[in-house]
This record gives C-alpha cells, sequence and structure tokens, in this order.
C-alpha cells in the first residue's frame, strides 16, 4: 500500500534512467535492496526533506552523514552567501584553506598538517598513495565490508553500495591492484596480528573506520583500535583511520576522541564540508611532508580547499562547538534507540541496535552485530518492507540494511516519537 503518492518522482525517474546509469549518480540511492524507486528531492528544511510531490519526511539520512545540524541551516546559507559574492574557485591558495586546516588540527590534534581535497574517496585514496610512498611497501590491510569509497584497491570486500547490491568485488578492479588488499574480519585483531607476523615488512598501511558505517553502524570491540594501534608500531605499518562518516559526528574529534587513539593518518569528509564537496587527510608531520611540492609522493586538486566549500566546513564546526551540542545528539540518539527496540519487542520482530552517539543502524538480527558476516545474518526483506513503511508514514532512512541513519540536531524529541510511532505501526503491519 503507498499511503504517499509520488508520480513526480516516478516521471523523474524514468527520465533519469534514459540519461544516467540506473538512474542514479551514487548506486545506493537506486533503492534497489528494498525494492523501491528514489525519490526526487525538491529542499530540505531543519530535519526534513521534501520531494518533488510535496511530501514530507523526517530524514534519517541527512546526506549520509553531513547534515548534523539538519538542512539548509541559516548560518551555514549565510557563509556561503557571503564567499560566493567573492568568486567561486580560483585554483589559486586562499586564506580560507588556511583557516580550515588550523579549524581541523584543532579538533583532530593527531591531523599535524591537514590537505584538503574534494571528497571522501579522494582523501583515503590520497592517504593511501601516500602510505605506500613513504613505506615503498605495496600491500594494505583493510576491513571485511568496510567501504572507503570507490578506489581501485579499496574495493575488495567492500561494504556500502557494493555490499548492498552484492557487489564483493568490482569489475575494472585489476587483478594486480586487488592482490596487493588483504581483507580480515572487522573486530578479528588476531587475524592482524597474523598477517603482520607473516608479511608485516610488505604491508604498507592498516585502513579502518573509525566506526564502521557502511555494513551498517557495528562499533569497534574494547581495545581492537589500541590493538591495532599497537600492532602497526610495532611493525612500521601506518595506521590509516578513515573518519569520514564519524569525524566530527561521534565527538567533535572523532572516534579517535572517542578511543584514545593516535593514528598515524586520518581522512575526514561529510561533516568537514558543511554539505559541500570537501574532504582532507591528514596526519603526523613527518609523513604529510612527503607529498609534493616537499616530497615525492603525488597529490592534487583544482577544486581542492575550494573556498565555497571551505567557508561552509569552517562554519559547521563553528557551529558544532558550541556548548551542548553532542549531548543533545546523544539524548535523541538514546532516544532513538530505545524507541526501535521497544517497538521491535512489542511486535516481536528479532532486532538489534547498534550505535555510537549519533549514527545507528536497527539491524533486523537477534544480534549482537560485531562483523559484517554477523550483519549478513539480517532478514532483508524485513528491512525493505520496514523501509517502504516507513517512508510511507513520512520517514526517510537510509535505503539499505548495511548502512547508519544519521541523527540530526535540527530534530526535537517530538520528531523522534513521531519516527518511533510510525516504526512501531509500521512493525505491527507486518
Ligand atoms: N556511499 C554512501 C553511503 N555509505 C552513499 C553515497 C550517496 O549515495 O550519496
Amino acid at each position: 500500500m503507498t499511503l504517499r503518492p509520488t508520480p513526480r518522482s516516478a516521471e523523474i525517474f524514468a527520465r533519469a534512467q534514459a540519461v544516467i546509469p540506473g538512474g542514479v549518480n551514487s548506486p545506493v540511492r537506486a533503492c534497489r535492496q528494498v525494492g523501491g524507486e528514489p525519490l526526487f528531492i525538491a529542499r530540505g528544511e531543519g530535519g526534513r526533506v521534501y520531494d518533488v510531490d510535496g511530501n514530507e519526511y523526517l530524514d534519517l539520512v541527512g546526506s549520509w552523514g553531513p547534515m548534523i545540524l539538519g538542512h539548509a541551516h541559516p548560518e551555514i546559507l549565510a557563509a556561503i552567501a557571503r564567499t560566493l559574492a567573492n568568486g567561486t574557485s580560483f585554483g589559486a591558495p586562499t586564506a580560507l584553506e588556511v583557516e580550515f586546516a588550523e579549524a581541523v588540527r584543532a579538533a583532530v590534534p593527531s591531523m599535524e598538517k591537514v590537505r584538503a581535497v574534494s571528497s571522501g574517496t579522494e582523501a583515503t585514496m590520497s592517504a593511501l598513495r601516500l602510505a605506500r610512498g613513504v613505506t615503498g611497501r605495496k600491500v594494505i590491510i583493510k576491513i571485511d565490508g568496510a567501504y572507503h569509497g570507490h578506489s581501485d584497491s579499496l574495493l575488495v570486500a567492500a561494504g556500502s553500495g557494493a555490499a548492498t547490491l552484492g557487489i564483493p568485488g568490482s569489475a575494472g578492479v585489476t587483478e594486480g591492484a586487488a592482490a596487493d588488499t588483504l581483507t580480515v574480519p572487522h573486530n578479528d585483531l588476531p587475524a592482524i596480528e597474523r598477517i603482520l607476523a607473516a608479511r608485516g615488512a610488505e604491508v604498507a598501511a592498516i585502513i579502518v573506520e573509525g566506526i564502521p558505517g557502511n555494513m551498517g553502524c557495528v562499533p569497534p570491540a574494547p581495545g581492537y583500535l589500541a590493538g591495532i594501534r599497537d600492532l602497526t608500531t610495532k611493525h612500521g605499518v601506518i595506521f590509516i583511520m578513515d573518519e569520514v562518516m564519524t569525524g566530527f559526528r561521534v565527538a567533535y574529534g572523532g572516534a579517535q576522541a572517542v578511543y584514545g587513539i593516535t593514528p598515524d593518518l586520518t581522512c575526514v569528509g561529510k561533516i568537514v564540508g558543511g554539505g559541500l564537496p570537501a574532504a582532507a587527510f591528514g596526519g603526523k608531520a613527518a609523513i604529510m611532508d612527503h607529498l609534493a611540492p616537499l616530497g615525492p609522493v603525488y597529490q592534487a586538486g583544482t577544486l581542492s580547499g575550494n573556498p565555497i566549500a571551505m567557508a561552509a566546513g569552517l562554519k559547521m564546526l563553528e557551529l558544532l562547538r558550541r556548548p551542548g551540542t553532542y549531548e543533545r545528539l546523544e539524548s535523541l540518539s538514546a532516544r532513538l534507540e530505545i524507541g526501535l527496540l521497544g517497538a521491535c519487542r512489542a511486535a516481536g520482530v528479532p532486532a538489534c541496535v547498534e550505535r555510537v552517539g549519533s549514527m545507528l543502524t536497527l539491524f533486523f538480527t537477534a544480534g549482537p552485530v560485531t562483523d559484517y558476516a554477523s550483519a549478513k545474518t539480517c532478514d532483508l526483506a524485513r528491512f525493505a518492507s520496514f523501509f517502504r513503511g516507513m517512508r510511507d508514514r513520512g520517514v526517510s532512512l537510509p535505503p539499505s540494511q548495511f548502512e547508519a541513519m544519521f541523527v540530526s540536531l535540527a530534530f526535537s524529541d517530538d520528531d523522534i516519537d513521531a519516527i518511533v510511532t510510525a516504526a512501531a505501526q509500521t512493525l505491527a503491519a507486518g
């Protein structure tokens, strides 16, 4: 039953499929796992988005993380407008880029030097190249079901859209690129230890999501990240923490602040761009100084440090520094977790919630979910009908069981209660 007619979205999607592969510019948006079609969004305001048919949705996608303050935040729009008046791109340095790097370093002290790029994919790809250039080693270790963007060597056993669509290794990635990527299960420190004992001298880097969010949200077990830190130090391996989702989200200083870890390199994105295409990587100065023009590792970009994106990101970080930000996010998100679990229990549906701060996944399995293998025990048909029922009741969820919901500061307690009521009705309807 479709409670909300969406004929305009359907019409645009039909046009889209003739000119855009699958009708979308990023695969998960096609809503294939949930047996639906994408909604075309006309605008957003606070915690809500509005589709082209005029339907309103409480938005738990939040542009996959960046909209932590809600959509169309007036102070961010004003910062963009002020900067826009001076021009949009120069391909030459601006003072805003320096301010941006200083703000990122102040938030994440392990990022002693920072380079701005335009997307999380660029950040992780560049960090890997840097790690290989610095160590002179080829092999990287990544986590099964983790997703770090779509550069070749990171598309092995990838989460997010690759997991959603069942594409564990992408066509077009050469055997050579894939052969240098070794994978281990999430939260399996002994597996990392075994690889490093056998091949440590070949391994340039291990890359982990601070808190994996692309197999759904699956927190690190106690001691896991600290164990990786110890092992990488012992074997001279560069520890890269991908905080594209978690940076400025689970704490102002990201997952590394939550767990007390100092990685060698960190990648940030999403929130740091204030909703515009900006990301960054950074870390120990002794490593970062291998980048051109100081060193031999090449990395570049015409739109890197784009002034509009820098202005939006800087304003976003400034607003997040206001007292009470993360306490409020925690209280809204805990309310959502408790409400969703209560709704599942009342309906007799086996489920668990994995959550760190305002990032969470409702998994349709008894749980706990500790890695990609346990995430895959979920009832995907149940998730699909839940997604559709929630959409019909005015709640927009990420269209995959293997993604995280993101709670926004723009929500009120009543908004959270409305989401929980929609969940209870959806689950009761079967
Ligand atoms: N890879 C993103 C989620 N983990 C989805 C990006 C998008 O569709 O915008």
